[in-house]
């Protein structure tokens, strides 16, 4: 395959209900890369038909494995290429203009989060959309796809314990990448609590306060872990244990105090063994076995949204609150104070 540079508009041919809708994803990183392999794989109703990425051997990769055509600019492939929906998993830093990029040509688009890396960024994003009058992204909050979270959600939206009181959440990583830096845990990962508690209180957060305790020796580079505290507009405290080199595998828990009762997200997915004087369960290795599931079902809801024109899920507007929240944390986590954090006003798209 070649990797081709056109520059010419070519129109979105028009789709017949029965073909397949043609994606193409923008970013051949870890993300972008699962996401074309879960697409192939385990989603039916879609074919990627485009990817770009500026590393050769990563396009090579995929033009190998999967028979795609592949690109270095995105704007070329946007140019060169008719598809019905763009993935976009790319660095957080390139989302404006991509994301943009694909709303001046009336494209779906599910773009990784963080949506923007700043409130500023996000804004633009939510013009451009709002100017076209309905929902074109879905932010890749996956989480609000997964089961055990979702029952969750459901039992406390149908006040089976009472009115919510206290939520306390751990997010655990087994280790990074050697670039994240001690703001990451707060603008990148922190960002599925940020997003997980606003669906699931359906309130917004109006402060921050991070709290450092002594840092592990595992990565004496960072402040790690982190807890943070979460207040809502209705009074609804939470607690968030970031802490990403946890070295014995990745968890996620989320348990809400109510006025009635408390409800908790499970463990883990396997048994627990009793043998020999000791209980076991087996722990997820990373984001990807936590989550596999839950990214396969994301990807079906958007591209069924992209086949009907209606796209739902996670969007902007959450993509937005949840970088307006995150910046109040990075600014408590330098600062060492409580950030009170303003309610932006929802616009009518979002409502
Ligand atoms: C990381 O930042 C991510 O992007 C993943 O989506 C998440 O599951 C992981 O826990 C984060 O640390």
């Amino acid at each position: 395959m070649s990797h081709v540079t056109a520059t010419r508009q070519v129109p979105v041919a028009s789709q017949r209900e029965s073909d397949p809708v043609r994606v193409a994803v923008i970013g051949l990183g870890r993300m972008g890369s699962d996401h074309v392999e879960r697409i192939v794989n385990d989603v039916a109703g879609a074919a990627v038909v485009a990817a770009c990425d500026p590393d050769e051997g990563s396009r090579q990769r995929h033009e190998r494995r999967f028979g795609i055509t592949t690109f270095t600019d995105p704007e070329a492939m946007l140019d060169g290429c008719p598809v019905d929906g763009v993935i976009i998993a790319s660095p957080g830093h390139l989302h404006v203009a991509q994301v943009l990029s694909c709303l001046e040509r009336d494209l779906p688009v599910l773009c990784e989060k963080p949506l923007a890396p700043s409130v500023a960024d996000g804004r633009q994003i939510i013009e451009a959309e709002v100017a076209r009058g309905r929902r074109l992204i879905q932010v890749g909050f996956m989480r609000r796809f997964d089961d055990h979270l979702a029952e969750l959600v459901a039992t406390v939206h149908a006040d089976e314990i009472g009115v919510p009181l206290l939520v306390h959440c751990v997010h655990r990583n087994p280790s990074v990448r050697p670039t994240y830096v001690s703001e990451n845990s707060l603008d990148d990962s922190l960002t599925h609590e940020i997003d997980q508690l606003r669906w699931l209180l359906n309130d917004e957060i109006v402060a921050v306060n991070v709290l450092v305790p002594t840092s592990t020796p595992k990565a004496p580079h960072l402040a790690d872990p982190k807890l943070i505290l979460l207040e809502t507009a209705s009074g609804v405290l939470a607690d968030v244990e970031m802490y990403v080199n946890a070295t014995y595998g990745y968890e996620v828990r989320c348990e809400v105090v109510g006025s009635e009762g408390t409800a908790s997200t499970h463990i883990g997915e396997g048994p627990m063994v009793r043998r020999s004087g000791q209980v076991h369960q087996r722990v997820d290795a990373n984001w990807g076995q936590r989550f596999g599931a839950s990214y396969r079902r994301e990807l079906a809801a958007w591209v069924a949204g992209v086949g009907s024109g209606r796209i739902t899920g996670p969007s902007a507007w959450d993509g937005l609150v949840t970088s307006h929240v995150a910046a109040a944390a990075v600014e408590s986590y330098r600062t060492g104070q409580r950030v009170p954090v303003d309610v932006l006003e929802t616009p009518a798209l979002y409502q």
